[in-house]
């Protein structure tokens, strides 16, 4: 088994030979921008270390990876335009630093390199692993209009959040897992519990990713903190402070989510405190726990060896510990 660094950088080796600036600069300048942020790399590295858990050389799942890490990066730079968002990893998003056309065109043309490296795996893996990438990031569609839909309407439930955030977030993490199974050539029921894994790792994930929204360090989160209360996202902390609040929070926090301030710094604190007082801030850290566990249970069906179940263990719960 190999450490997290051997997989990072062998995954930046292997993306600097594919990602280069070439003519017209305008089109791959962006995508070497947005991808030299940087950023966690979680899913190519869940993907590479799945492969390696499951005993093939890790090398070989490189280009399932790194699509897996471009086509979060187009859907970065699209979103980013949807949430009119400045900052990105710390650094101006793509439509900032260039304009709107351009962010879309790149984004578009890293969607397509990321399909075309299914395109170094023979015909019945670049078949699975083409499949299960389409229904994915399809998923992922579905989850982005879910969470835009949800901007304009007053009864969304929290089962219907659950929804949005396992398509726009989870799956991508289900599917990074799987696609390392795959190219290891592991049993159905090996892929189906690293899925499932990486699908309740994702909806922990993406639950603590708007807590730290919310609650984060701004020196360390990399976007906009208060940018969701912002936008008037109705995220689990929202939807969770109407029905734990009495009826006179209930109003004010319902008010406060009709404004668009021009300096937003208290309508932000404003929320904050409603949802601390409410205890959602508390039930939000308990459903990440949860679903942290969900996904630590299921490492005991993995058919890898108790060496590596520990480290997954350990990823897992160092992955919601994070600060960014
Ligand atoms: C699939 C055709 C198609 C379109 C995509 C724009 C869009 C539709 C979807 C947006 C999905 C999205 C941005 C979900 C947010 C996921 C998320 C938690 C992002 C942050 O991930 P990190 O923390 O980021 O892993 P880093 O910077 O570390 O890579």
């Amino acid at each position: 088994m190999e450490g997290i660094e051997n997989y990072a950088e062998s995954l930046q080796n292997y993306l600097n030979g594919v990602v280069t600036i070439k003519e017209p600069k305008k089109l791959y300048e962006p995508i070497k921008y947005i991808v030299s942020l940087g950023g966690k790399r979680l899913r190519p590295i869940l993907t590479l270390m799945t492969c390696d858990f499951f005993d093939k050389d890790f090398k070989e799942a490189l280009p399932a990876a790194l699509a897996l890490e471009l086509f979060h990066n187009f859907s970065l730079i699209h979103d980013d335009i949807m949430d009119e968002a400045p900052l990105r990893r710390g650094k101006k998003t793509v439509h900032h630093k260039w304009d709107l056309n351009t962010g879309i065109l790149s984004g578009d043309a890293l969607l397509i390199l990321a399909y075309q490296l299914f395109e170094n795996y023979e015909p019945q893996k670049f078949n699975e692993l083409a499949k299960l990438f389409s229904s994915t990031a399809l998923q992922v569609c579905e989850g982005q209009q879910y969470d835009v839909d949800f901007e304009t309407r007053n009864n969304v439930t929290i089962l219907e959040y659950f929804k949005m955030i396992e398509y726009k977030t989870a799956v991508l993490l289900g599917a990074a897992m799987k696609m390392g199974a795959i190219v290891a050539e592991t049993s159905e029921v090996c892929k189906i519990n690293t899925y499932e894994f990486g699908r309740n790792l994702g909806i922990a994930f993406q639950l603590q990713d708007d807590y730290l929204d919310c609650f984060g360090n701004p020196d360390t989160f990399g976007k906009k903190v208060g940018g969701d209360i912002i936008a008037n996202k109705k995220t689990f902390l929202y939807l969770k402070t109407l029905e734990k609040s009495n009826e006179s929070d209930t109003e004010i926090l319902k008010q406060l989510f009709s404004s668009f301030p021009k300096d937003p710094t208290k309508k932000v604190e404003q929320v904050k405190k409603l949802y601390l007082k409410s205890g959602a801030a508390k039930e939000s850290l308990q459903e990440i726990e949860n679903y942290t566990q969900i996904a630590n249970n299921i490492i005991k069906k993995l058919d890898i060896s108790g060496k590596n179940k520990a480290v997954l263990k350990s990823f897992s719960d160092q992955l919601m510990n994070r600060k960014v």
